[in-house]
């Protein structure tokens, strides 16, 4: 069989927030070779899958992954060299099997999801398809278009973020009324530098945080959102009827579980989860907000349970995403729908740690009509195998950053090939 794995190979590289991570490389027996690379969270959920570190407080302050590395080189490849790279589900079960744990702790969710992203990659060109095409026919083949998702674009960086005041970790300008994806870009990008002027021109800070969007102290969470709206039009586009706008909250990190509280420092107010739920109301209320990501924390089911019920949230078209709540993972998201909590899911490879399943709670998530967005995570690479990604299951949204810094538009980019590809 020439398309047989013939060698698995891990190295340690760099991410974008210049921590370790891992790039996985696959060889076939054709010749042929394939490459991923994984990305790392910052604000990440307690019910992710691990991601391994070394601990070595004398290498790149105990973050190094060299022992994630070592497990692809050694364990994983003795056990998949010589098997086909197209059996992407039976290797993913293999990888879930030979670590043995919940939560990939053994071997690390890093050094899988590296293995399990190389595969696919290799297996695409051997396939001779575009990555798209090829995820598409392992999701599902039946499915005959393709969308282009509409990119959630996260032009203020703030929580864990950057070190800027403002502890809402996101704000997003949403293109969704421009027909192609290039013109949703061509939109943002306008938005995203209008608002790097009007900044400019009242004294604030225009350097940029880790997902590429502008990090100032700002004096309120409502002073971002009137940025934002003067921004757009500024830029020529009409607030609500071209852009709509989008928060990642982040709740989970303020959020004290001792008092079941919200803290939000910058507005020196704190809530309990309705008054909280209240805060979103009104924000809604005022603003063009469509998206809240994770408002409420990553165990507080019950209010997201009453703020998925409120007539707002239908009234006003909001997508409730969840994303520490749901981890990826589809005994969580099962939970949110048995419960009929959130109406959307972000999707993040990583917090799961194979493909298989990524593609699995995509599925289920969609046969219970939750809306998808496939994401970036704040540390990351050159790797664009999410924006294929997010093209094959036909999401609806992507979430990768601002129209600023390379590993985020690495992600753009391609997706303006693909958008032409399907041309
Ligand atoms: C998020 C992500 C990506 P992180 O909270 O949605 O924006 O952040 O990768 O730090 O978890
Ligand atoms: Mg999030």
């Amino acid at each position: 069989m020439p398309d047989k794995i013939k060698k698995i190979k891990a190295l340690e590289i760099l991410d974008s927030r210049g921590e370790p991570t891992l790039q996985v490389e696959i060889e076939l027996a054709n010749g042929l070779i394939g490459q991923a690379a994984v990305p790392s969270g910052a604000s990440t959920g307690i019910f992710e899958a691990h991601e391994l570190r070394d601990n070595d407080p004398f290498r790149y302050g105990g973050k190094g992954v060299l022992k994630a590395v070592a497990n692809v080189n050694d364990l994983i490849a003795r056990e998949l060299v010589g098997l086909r790279v197209t059996e992407q589900k039976k290797i993913d079960q293999l990888m879930i099997d030979l670590d043995g744990t919940k939560n990939k702790s053994k071997l690390g969710a890093n050094a899988i999801l590296g293995v399990s992203l190389a595969l696919a990659q290799t297996a695409a060109k051997s396939t001779g398809q575009p990555l798209y095409r090829y995820l598409r026919s392992l999701y599902n083949p039946k499915l005959k278009n393709f969308l282009l998702p509409t990119p959630v674009v996260n032009v203020i960086n703030g929580g864990k973020h950057a070190s800027s005041n403002i502890n809402l970790q996101e704000f997003w300008i949403v293109p969704h009324k421009a027909p192609e994806f290039k013109e949703k870009l061509q939109q943002a990008s306008g938005i995203f530098h209008a608002l790097g002027e009007l900044l400019h021109s009242i004294g604030y800070d225009t350097d940029l945080g880790n997902e590429g969007g502008y990090a100032p102290n700002v004096k309120s969470h409502r002073e971002v959102f009137d940025l934002l709206i003067q921004a757009i039009e500024s830029a020529g586009y009409e607030p609500r009827e071209d852009i709509v706008l989008g928060i990642d909250a982040g709740s989970s990190v303020f959020y004290d579980s001792q008092t079941s509280t919200y803290n939000l420092k910058l507005d020196q107010k704190v809530f309990s989860s309705r008054d909280f739920i209240d805060y979103y109301s009104d924000l809604v209320d005022d603003y063009p907000l469509e998206f809240l990501e994770d408002p409420l924390a990553e165990e507080d089911w019950e209010n997201w349970q009453i703020f998925t019920k409120n007539p707002l949230v239908k009234q006003n078209n909001i997508k409730l995403i969840g994303d520490d709540l749901f981890v990826t993972n589809k005994e969580r998201l099962q939970k949110g729908i048995a419960m009929k909590v959130a109406n959307s899911i972000l999707i993040k490879p990583n917090q799961i740690g194979t493909l298989s399943e990524t593609l699995e709670t995509i599925s289920l998530a969609q046969k219970n009509n939750y809306q998808v967005i496939v994401s970036h995570r704040s540390g990351e690479t050159t790797d664009t195998t999410i924006a294929d990604l997010a093209v094959a299951v036909n999401a609806q949204f992507i979430k990768t950053g601002s129209t600023a810094r390379g590993e985020r538009i690495a992600k753009y980019n391609r997706l303006l090939s693909i958008e032409e590809d399907l041309k």
